[in-house]
């Protein structure tokens, strides 16, 4: 092995975690690399570029705050931000922060092994470079294993085939074709009204209706721009107060507490409000049924006034619980349904056989398709890990070790795989929070701990066997004390993949993952081990 190849600390993935790290890892002094699959940064806006593509976090709140420099420079045009602004804004702090000279693009890693003599990692990718390295940053997102479901003569299809989470670079030209999607997450459910007003036909193939809130988009003000970015600072720091990291202003108070015209009125104003605020009408929509069922009565109501056809609006709504998956956020989704040219199938009841040369069959009915969209969603939160044939020391696998579901300490740090660290990993709150608060709290503490190694000359960290099984005991135990685990199947609980072990996996309320965070770093990095 060359001494190009070796190095203090290797990232993997360039997507805000990834850059981020890099940054970070950089100003420690250390040799650090990333390889990143793709040809440039962004992770999953470089990915997931399918039309009405758009985050579901507000755009002041959606972006990096380690350098005030930054969030003053740049500016968004619109109140939630569309993918191509999003990758914009990666490719500007690629730039602004000389990124790129430290990351390897179109690469791969596909092994990685720990030598317990050495006490290194060592790597391989799919170009057949092997490196070595001290340290492993995985910071390979959360949803970024696409799911593509084995579908009988998937391959037999001779028409356009997509996949929203690997979207072509070129725009995809729907007039006049006949299309079918399958899936009605929040990838479909933000396409579905942009295909439908190209397409000469969309028909969508849904098999469990999702809740959606209308967001509202706008354009930027720029007077509520000024006056976030006079108080920057203060206005992150009010955020990350909030169960999610995310600026909504909870209700203090249970649905079933008010007056039947005082919830109604309350959930219409958030409603006017829109998206994902309207889970935080009621201080109990997220762990009382009784008060969960009082949301979904408003919802169902909400979608039958707005879709005309009886049928279709009955079969648009939901029969679960109402935020125990992730709530879509959309733009005129339900409205899209009254078009003439719109057709909903619900495979719970017709169920796809097959898919064949020019379409697809379900039991009872063909139908033939220029283009189909797979909006099949993720292998979320531990495909991209598991893509990655990763032997930790004893030649334990990490596959075997999560056999049962992902064990960790705080998402953070795996027993047996030391100084591998998983940003935003299982066992962190991640997905429900907003991801790039998550991203820089979770580097930080990483960066912070590598810090401390190298002032008590440790070489090795890795969580213990007790701080991983009593963490994850903790996160279930939060969980299980709300309605996400009991209300519905998620991808949350890895629900979605045929095979995949149930475990709830997010560590639900980012404040006080935060303090445990703090508190373990101010008592010499509890549960971990070092050497
Ligand atoms: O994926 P999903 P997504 N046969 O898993 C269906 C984030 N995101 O890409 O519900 C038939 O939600 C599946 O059906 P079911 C956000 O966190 C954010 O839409 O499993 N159907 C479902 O309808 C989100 O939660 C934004 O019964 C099958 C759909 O495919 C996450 O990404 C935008 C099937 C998959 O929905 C994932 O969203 C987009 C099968 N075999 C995404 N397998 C923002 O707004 C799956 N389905 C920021």
């Amino acid at each position: 092995m060359t001494r190009e190849n070796n190095f203090d600390a290797i990232v993997i993935g360039a997507g805000f975690a990834g850059m981020y790290a890099l940054h970070k890892i950089r100003a420690l002094g250390f040799k650090v690399k990333a390889y990143e699959r793709a040809s440039d940064v962004g992770g999953t806006w470089f990915w997931n570029r399918y039309p009405g593509a758009r985050c579901d976090v507000n755009s002041l709140e959606y972006s990096y705050q380690f350098s005030e420099e930054l969030q003053q420079e740049w500016s968004w045009s619109e109140k939630y931000s569309s993918q191509p602004e999003i990758l914009s804004y990666a490719k500007h702090v690629a730039e602004r922060f000389d990124l790129r000279r430290d990351i390897q693009f179109e690469t791969k890693v596909v092994q990685l092994e720990y030598d317990e003599d050495s006490n290194e990692w060592h790597g391989k990718t799919d170009q057949g470079e092997e490196f070595i390295s001290r340290i492993l940053v995985m910071a390979t997102g959360c949803l970024s294993k696409s799911n593509t479901p084995q579908f009988e003569g998937l391959n037999r299809f001779e028409g356009q085939l997509l996949h929203t989470a690997h979207w072509p670079h070129s725009e995809v030209d729907f007039s006049d074709k006949d299309v079918g999607v399958i899936g009605t997450g929040s990838s479909a459910i933000q396409l579905i009204p942009i295909v439908a007003a190209k397409a000469k036909s969309l028909t969508v193939f849904q098999r469990t209706a999702n809740f959606s809130i209308p967001a509202h988009n706008c354009n930027m003000e720029r007077e509520h721009e000024a006056q976030v970015k006079a108080n920057y600072k203060e206005f992150r720091a009010q955020n990350s107060l909030q169960r999610s990291a995310i600026g909504m202003v909870p209700n203090p108070v249970s649905a079933l507490e008010v007056s039947e015209e005082e919830r109604e009125k309350t959930y219409e104003e958030r409603w006017l409000v829109g998206g994902l605020p309207f889970a935080a009408t009621f201080n109990d929509l997220g762990t009382d049924r009784s008060s969960n069922a009082t949301a979904v009565d408003f919802v169902h109501r909400k979608i039958k006034n707005i879709v005309k056809d009886e049928w279709v609006a009955q079969t648009l709504c939901p029969d679960s619980v109402l935020g125990c998956k992730r709530l879509c956020v959309d733009s005129n989704y339900y409205e899209t349904f009254n078009r003439d040219n719109v057709f909903l199938v619900d495979i719970n009841e017709n169920s796809i056989q097959s898919i064949e040369q020019n379409g697809l069959s379900t039991i009872d009915k063909e139908f033939k398709f220029d283009a189909l969209i797979l909006a099949t969603g993720f292998d979320a939160m531990t495909g991209a890990l598991a893509d990655i044939a990763i032997t930790g020391r004893k030649k334990e696998t990490l596959a075997s070790h999560w056999a049962e579901g992902p064990q960790n300490y705080l998402g953070l740090m795996v027993n047996g795989f030391p100084n591998m660290f998983t940003v935003t990993g299982p066992g962190s709150p991640s997905v429900l929070s907003n991801m790039i608060v998550a991203i820089e709290q979770h580097v930080n503490f990483i960066t912070n701990l590598l810090s401390f190694m190298k002032q008590t000359q440790a070489t090795t960290v890795e969580a213990s066997r007790q701080a991983e099984v009593d963490w994850v005991t903790q996160v279930n135990d939060i969980a299980g004390k709300t309605l996400y685990t009991s209300g519905c199947n998620s991808w949350y609980l890895g629900a979605n993949i045929p095979g995949k072990p149930r475990i709830f996996m997010p560590h639900i309320g980012f404040p006080s993952y935060v303090d445990k965070c703090d508190d373990i770093a101010a008592n010499k990095y509890r549960g971990f081990i070092f050497s």
